[in-house]
């Protein structure tokens, strides 16, 4: 099995200095005609063969300026084109491949989705279009002609700027389309099909004047409206935040049905699943809006960040990823609440990056090593990659961080390009040296932090000692420490930040302490009076915490730290402490419930925190985030039998307040998608998740009653949700009355599937398998699986994790039959054993038996084996 090593890359002996791509699009297939102007490197050997990639493609002809290639000359496979000896010069080659789009259930390369054609090329999937040099550091100029029935496909798109159309004989058609920005293949894209589309314009800050469009199937135009709402603001957001105008004249989006991920940056051409573009008050939730916007916003910052500057190899995928999602992130802080924001991406970190850092699929952001590049569009790459970007500029301050975002666009611009440089680039624009923190883009592993304090009354000296360790992970047995920003405040007996008259230990900048060894003892002296620490402001590093603190510490952080994120994260704590405490036997009692119950109902009834960050106050640690904190030998359902618990104990303390406070927050404003109304709703539904979760007697009346009468997808989601969470009496009548209701919209056929995936009781796995086993279920449909499966094995510990194992066979039984079909679904899927190691010691051999069984029966894809050989190292 070949590995690719970062440490092995060369630069390529040819580059492509033009495209000039046909495509015929015909019922049944695609003829793909490619002239290629190719140029030999400098430093290339006269006589140096030409390797193109391929994928799954058959060659039907093959020229070099304009003459046959004897066959002799070639070599051609299904995987490569071989020219023994290209001219010593400059010369055109020229391909010929037939294509079957209908076939293409991997959804890489050029496929079908509702009838339409579309492309998906990041990574490799070019090499499933033509013969090519399909690598990041080769960048060409492309133009595309698409011909096509002019009533099959009356919309022809691809990158770029539209040159010409026209009508021709026998009802056909054409358009050509030209990129003036040359590009790597995986940012090619060409989408031809009958679809409806909104336009808008854009008139970007220097006076382009640039035309926007979302492509979607006729009848859901509607449903984009605000997808292009958001489109505009991302467009005026990176102007004024980071300077960045758009380039083309033309921007279009277009939604399609199939796609394996979220969505895809091709130059001027972004094509989106669209359960991220559409959304309406009755089939989307305010959580989906927040979606469409982020992931528009996101593909539109990788024309920058990506795009005009991309990646040189594929291990530098962080480079454009966690770059652009921290640049998404700031967006939204700055669109929206930004401490809500922050308290959500540090769950979604929390739930997602913690537990892959932490196991057997851990690896550094900038991984040095892969099988299956595939398998690494990962929590790491993107969400670590932010939290790298993040430390970044709480480093060096807003302005010398805009600096060095300055330099490296314009040192930068048409490069394909290296962590190393992105790095140089502060460097250079601040005179600072950062070798020591580049660690973070290669050393994996999240790091444990413990913190120790001791006060002096006599002499007012505070210490504290915080000290860091990070675990061996697969591949890097050693590690060094982090070079760590901590946001930082002494919180006084008043509440407020205290001064002190001097630090000595360590370094200390304002209200940033950087750690850079394993461990620093800092010493303030001045204190009048004992300071409760605050550290870890806004979560300024992606570290675990490890030292327990006194809850009535806690308690008086989550009423007083000035910095929100800790007030939030002080109540998590508290509530994650007696959980993990209760499973190492020691329950909680009440004096330590009563005032964890009262600092939820105080904070819910705040005056000056926002509803948002309440509705984020009541929602207690998930299941995977006690798992994760639990470590070892963890019990699935004693966790959620203890969680059960802890809300049971808080509601009944505190149930009236919350039900006054629930009623108190119902409107009948007409429905929208703005912040302030989100917030309202997110806390009169995380009211209601909690009457109904801790057993209220008035819970599973309420959720029926709202479900009913809902107006909106939140809060009949909300509703049915809560009833499904504990099950009510009539939660399987409600669930059935949801499926009826939206029959034929499938992205609420989606939310039906999911909360049919996590009921955490005994005959999940059967409702499960009689779903799946229906012969009408879209069984090539990604979202539907990932809705379904996906669901089940990342979010439903309990059932996936059951004791008899079933759980466990199940998924991978799925996982080996969807293998055949679309292997990126399936792998993804399979990483949801990442954690069989910390499972208690049935559990962790009942998951090792299904998976020594899965690779026994062999014939997996390379993205499922890879992930299978990892997972059981
Ligand atoms: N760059 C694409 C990822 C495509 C992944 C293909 N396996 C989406 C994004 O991160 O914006
Ligand atoms: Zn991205």
């Amino acid at each position: 099995e070949r590995i690719i090593f970062l440490r092995d890359y060369a630069p390529p002996h040819y580059s492509i200095e033009k495209v000039d791509l046909e495509a015929l699009f015909k019922q049944d297939s695609v003829r793909i005609r490619v002239l290629l102007t190719v140029v030999p490197a400098p430093d290339t050997p006269p006589g140096t063969p030409l390797i193109l990639d391929g994928n799954e493609l058959v060659l039907r002809s093959i020229a070099i300026d304009g003459l046959p290639l004897a066959l002799t000359a070639y070599e051609a496979t299904p995987d490569r084109l071989v020219i023994h000896e290209p001219p010593n010069r400059r010369f055109a080659l020229e391909t010929e491949v037939f294509l079957d789009p209908e076939k293409n259930t991997r959804l890489m390369g050029l496929y079908r989705s509702n009838g339409v054609w579309c492309t998906q090329c990041e990574p490799e999937g070019f090499r499933r279009i033509t013969y090519y040099l399909d690598r990041p550091d080769v960048l060409a100029r492309f133009t595309v002609t698409m011909r096509a029935d002019q009533a099959l496909a009356p919309v022809l798109l691809a990158n770029g700027n539209l040159i010409e159309s026209g009508e021709e004989s026998d009802g056909m058609h054409y358009a050509i389309w030209e990129d003036p920005h040359p590009k790597p293949a995986y940012l090619f894209a060409m989408v031809a099909g009958d679809l409806g589309r909104i336009t808008d314009s854009f008139t970007t800050s220097s006076g382009r004047k640039v035309d926007l469009a979302i492509y979607c199937s006729h009848g859901k135009e509607d449903q984009c409206r605000y997808a292009m709402d958001a489109l505009k603001r991302s467009m005026a957001w990176d102007e004024r935040r980071f300077g960045r105008e758009y380039d083309l004249d033309i921007f279009n989006i277009v939604a399609v049905s199939d796609f394996n991920f979220g969505a895809m940056e091709n130059k001027g051409l972004n094509i989106f699943n669209d359960k991220l573009v559409f959304a309406r008050p009755e089939t989307a939730t305010d959580a989906d809006y927040d979606n469409v916007e982020r992931v528009i916003a996101h593909e539109y910052f990788h024309n920058w960040t990506g795009n005009r500057i991309t990646c040189r190899d594929w291990f530098q995928l962080c480079l454009k990823e966690g770059l652009t999602v921290y640049r998404d992130q700031e967006f939204t802080s700055d669109e929206r609440s930004r401490a809500v924001k922050r308290i959500q991406d540090v769950r979604t970190l929390r739930s997602a990056q913690f537990p892959e850092d932490g196991g057997p699929l851990a690896h550094p952001a900038r991984p040095d090593q892969y099988r299956e590049i595939n398998n690494f569009y990962t929590a790491t790459v993107y969400e670590k990659g932010a939290e790298i970007v993040r430390m970044l500029a709480t480093l060096l301050g807003e302005d010398r961080f805009r600096k060095g975002m300055d330099l490296y666009f314009e040192r930068h611009d048409g490069d394909a390009t290296t962590i190393e440089a992105f790095l140089k680039s502060f460097e250079d624009a601040n005179d600072v040296d950062l070798a020591d923190f580049g660690r973070w883009y290669t050393q994996a592993g999240t790091p444990a932090v413990s913190v120790s304090e001791n006060y002096d009354e006599s002499s007012g000296t505070y210490q504290l000692t915080i000290s860091q360790k990070t675990d061996p992970t697969p591949g890097q047995p050693d590690k060094v420490p982090m070079v760590m920003p901590i946001r930082f405040g002494l919180v006084g007996p008043n509440g407020g930040d205290m001064a002190w008259q001097s630090v000595a230990g360590g370094r200390v900048e304002g209200d940033l302490i950087v750690l850079e060894g394993d461990s620093a003892t800092l010493s303030f002296t001045g204190l009048g009076a004992k300071p409760v620490a605050s550290l870890f402001r806004g979560f300024s590093a992606p570290v675990r915490l490890t030292s327990a603190r006194p809850e009535a510490d806690l308690l008086f952080l989550a009423r007083h730290d000035a910095d929100p994120f800790n007030r939030w994260q002080a109540l998590q704590d508290v509530a994650m402490g007696l959980m993990l405490a209760d499973l190492a036997g020691r329950p909680w009692v009440d004096q330590q419930i009563t005032p964890l119950a009262a600092a939820l109902a105080d904070t819910a009834q705040s005056d000056t925190l926002d509803d948002a960050f309440k509705a984020l106050a009541l929602t207690l640690p998930a299941l995977n985030e006690v798992a994760r904190s639990k470590g070892q030998d963890v019990d699935p359902a004693a966790i959620e039998a203890t969680r059960e618990r802890l809300i049971t104990d808080i509601v009944s303390r505190i149930g009236p307040d919350l039900e006054a406070l629930y009623h108190a927050k119902a409107s009948t404003a007409p429905f929208s998608p703005d912040a302030t109304q989100a917030g309202q709703r997110a806390l009169r539904n995380a009211a209601l998740a909690l009457l109904v979760k801790g057993g209220a007697p008035v819970g599973p009346g309420l959720a029926s009653a709202q479900y009913h009468a809902a107006q909106n997808m939140t809060d009949r989601l909300a509703a049915l949700s809560a009833a499904v969470s504990r099950w009510t009496a009539d939660a399987p009548g409600l669930l059935g009355d949801f499926r009826t209701m939206f029959t034929g919209d499938p992205l609420v056929f989606d939310k039906w599937l999911t909360l049919n995936a996590l009921p955490t009781h005994d005959e999940t796995l059967d409702r499960i398998k009689a779903i799946l086993s229906d012969p009408d279920f879209p069984r090539n449909n990604p979202n539907r699986l990932r809705a379904l499966v996906g669901a089940f094995a990342m979010n439903n510990l309990v059932q996936f994790a059951r004791p008899d194992g079933l759980g466990f066979r199940f998924v991978c039984d799925f996982v080996s039959d969807v293998d055949q079909r679309n292997p990126q679904v399936a792998a993804r899927v399979l990483t949801g054993f990442r954690i069989w190691r910390n499972l208690e010691p049935s559990r962790r051999a009942a998951a090792e038996a299904a998976l020594r069984d899965l690779a026994e029966k062999g014939g997996l894809s390379r993205n499922t084996a890879d992930i299978l050989t990892r997972t059981l190292q």
